[in-house]
């Protein structure tokens, strides 16, 4: 749990840092108030934990644990959790819901480790969807000519218990259906849209592309 713990801080920290960076660019700093959390851009911890918990259906995120950054700038709970679930935002403010599976994803993610195999199905809830991800590079930041960026709409996540359960999954997140997201590397998992996909900003893959000139 400390691991988990410290690893959802260092996630927290690198967001409260991006948030921070980006309200200096907005606004003048204003310090002195208590009270205030500013991960992913939010106002007060309240708002954080309104927004975290807002990834997940009600019944989950009321009882779900959230990390924010405290009135000290340090990463802390905001609000321990009953259910086993962890609510937080990530490094680009967008929120998610996370199950034990799932944290110690992220911790590994984090640190650039391989995760633990899975014991059982892990679920993460990103209801509010996202701002965009390559699906190939677990670690862009943004869109590059080929790294086939997706901004994704609400959304759940699942860790399959064996590698070789992604290949019934395509990579192809165009069709609106499940896809696998950085097949190939560590953090593999799959993505279930839950809401029509064709709204969304995502770049066809180049195969595809290719395919449609034909
Ligand atoms: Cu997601």
């Amino acid at each position: 749990m400390r691991r988990i713990v410290a690893s959802l801080n260092a996630v927290l920290m690198l967001a409260a840092v991006t948030a921070v960076a980006q309200e200096k660019m907005k606004d003048p700093p204003k310090v002195g108030h208590e009270g205030k959390a500013k991960a992913g851009g939010a106002k007060s911890a309240a708002a954080v934990i309104a927004k975290a918990t807002s990834a997940a259906p009600p019944d989950i995120g009321r009882n779900a644990a959230v990390m924010g950054m405290g009135a000290d700038g340090k990463m802390k709970e905001l609000r321990a959790g009953t259910n086993g679930w962890t609510c937080m935002l990530d490094l680009a403010g967008d929120s998610m819901c996370l199950d034990k599976e799932w944290q110690a994803w992220g911790d590994a993610w984090m640190n650039k480790k391989d995760p633990p195999k899975p014991k059982t199905v892990g679920v993460a809830y990103m209801l509010k969807g996202d701002k965009g991800a390559s699906n190939t590079d677990p670690y862009a930041t943004k869109p590059t000519a080929d790294n086939q960026w997706v901004v994704s709409g609400p959304h759940i996540m699942l860790l399959p218990t064996d590698v070789s359960q992604l290949d019934a999954y395509p990579t192809d997140w165009t069709k609106g259906g499940p896809w696998v997201m950085w097949k190939g590397t560590p953090y593999a998992h799959i993505m279930v849209p839950t809401t029509s996909m064709a709204k969304s900003a995502s770049k066809a893959p180049a195969e595809k592309r290719a395919a449609d000139k034909k």
